[in-house]
């Protein structure tokens, strides 16, 4: 097919979309002795998770981290107790040096020639090594299976998946459900789910803020690639406004500590200071983490907009809070401007 037509259908689908056997890329021809070979000198950063029930999903804060490099993951392959995951790593920052990657990665079929190793994000895991349950805010997905098979489940945006969320973050947001070792009553009410196993050379389309679980169901390399979209504005837009209006009331006379906590990341310690780059999962996760042991509230973005326009109309005229928060929005926003 035209990579352009190709284009055009990714690009206006609404569901996911499987692609088999599609995309041939030279490192697809490795064995796990050439990955081993190819990466032998590079370092590497494992998550070490569990075969084991627990009640909530195994966030990254409740996982180690284990340092190491590729014989190390070899080594461990076939324990039954724990599972490793190098996840979620920009080539930009590792393996970007191995010669084969960046020569093979090509999204050019797909009618993306533009996107390269800069762009893309590998994740390298043992069976059992999984992500839980999320929503990326931003764009959409082209993910491409290199070796092994990998499970995802996916659902629509609408599906009531239970999302955890506190102030300041934004990228992901993950649901409470706990998809590894689930309990029957936690997904009574959930449905429309659509079940993908991808094998080598498989592309699946994740369309914009549908939810994913993902997990190895054997030792499996995939590489992703996020495609910016228009709608991705609007989203920053409003975690921008929600960065403000908590900043807002936090710093008002009328708060409290206990309106702090609440508004704030655990590890947030002073608004003023807080600066707001994209956070990445990991360190979401481990908020995440701190905030349900601590029992802090995890708010939608939603609600939490709707809290603080209450709060604002009730202390300001609210034609100034407009105009602090256009402010706010160009000064932060500057692609807006330039739009
Ligand atoms: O492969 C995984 O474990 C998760 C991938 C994922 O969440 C993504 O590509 O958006
Ligand atoms: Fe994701």
């Amino acid at each position: 097919m035209d990579p352009k037509v190709t284009k055009q259908l990714i690009s206006n689908s609404t569901k996911p979309l499987l692609l088999r056997n599609l995309l041939k890329w030279p490192i697809m021809q490795w064995s796990l002795e050439n990955w081993t070979e190819a990466l032998k000198e590079e370092k590497m950063i494992f998550r070490c998770g569990y075969f084991k029930k627990s009640k909530c999903p195994q966030w990254e804060g409740n996982t180690e981290f284990v340092h190491g490099d590729i014989t190390y993951f070899i080594k461990h392959l076939d324990d039954k107790d724990k599972w490793l995951y190098f996840d979620y790593k920009h080539l930009q920052e590792h393996l970007r040096n191995v010669k084969g990657i960046r020569d093979s990665i090509d999204w050019a079929p797909l009618g993306f020639p533009e996107i390269k190793l800069e762009d893309s994000t590998i994740w390298i895991g043992s069976k059992g090594a999984h992500t839980p349950c999320h929503i990326d805010t931003y764009g959409f997905n082209l993910v491409h299976q290199i070796y092994g098979r990998k499970l995802w489940l996916l659902f629509p945006p609408d599906e009531n998946l239970h999302p955890t969320r506190v102030p300041y973050e934004e990228s992901s947001i993950f649901s409470k459900l706990n998809f590894f070792s689930p309990s029957i009553e936690d997904f009574k009410n959930v449905g429309n789910c659509q079940k993908v196993i991808l094998n080598p050379a498989d592309v699946l389309v994740v369309p914009h803020r549908w939810w994913h679980y993902v997990e190895n169901i054997e030792t499996a390399i995939s590489i992703n690639t996020w495609v910016p979209m228009d709608e991705d504005n609007n989203e920053r837009l409003e975690e921008s406004i929600v960065q403000f209006l908590v900043k807002l009331m936090i710093n008002s006379d009328a708060a409290d500590d206990i309106i702090r906590k609440v508004m704030l990341n655990p590890n947030v310690e002073d608004a003023e200071t807080t600066v707001y780059p994209c956070y990445t999962p990991s360190q979401l996760e481990i908020r995440q983490t701190i905030c349900l042991r601590k029992k802090w509230p995890l708010i939608t973005p939603r609600r939490l907009l709707s809290t603080c326009r209450e709060y604002c109309r009730s202390r300001f005229e609210h034609r100034v809070v407009l105009a602090i928060l256009m402010s706010n929005r160009m000064k932060k926003l500057n692609f807006c401007c330039n739009n």
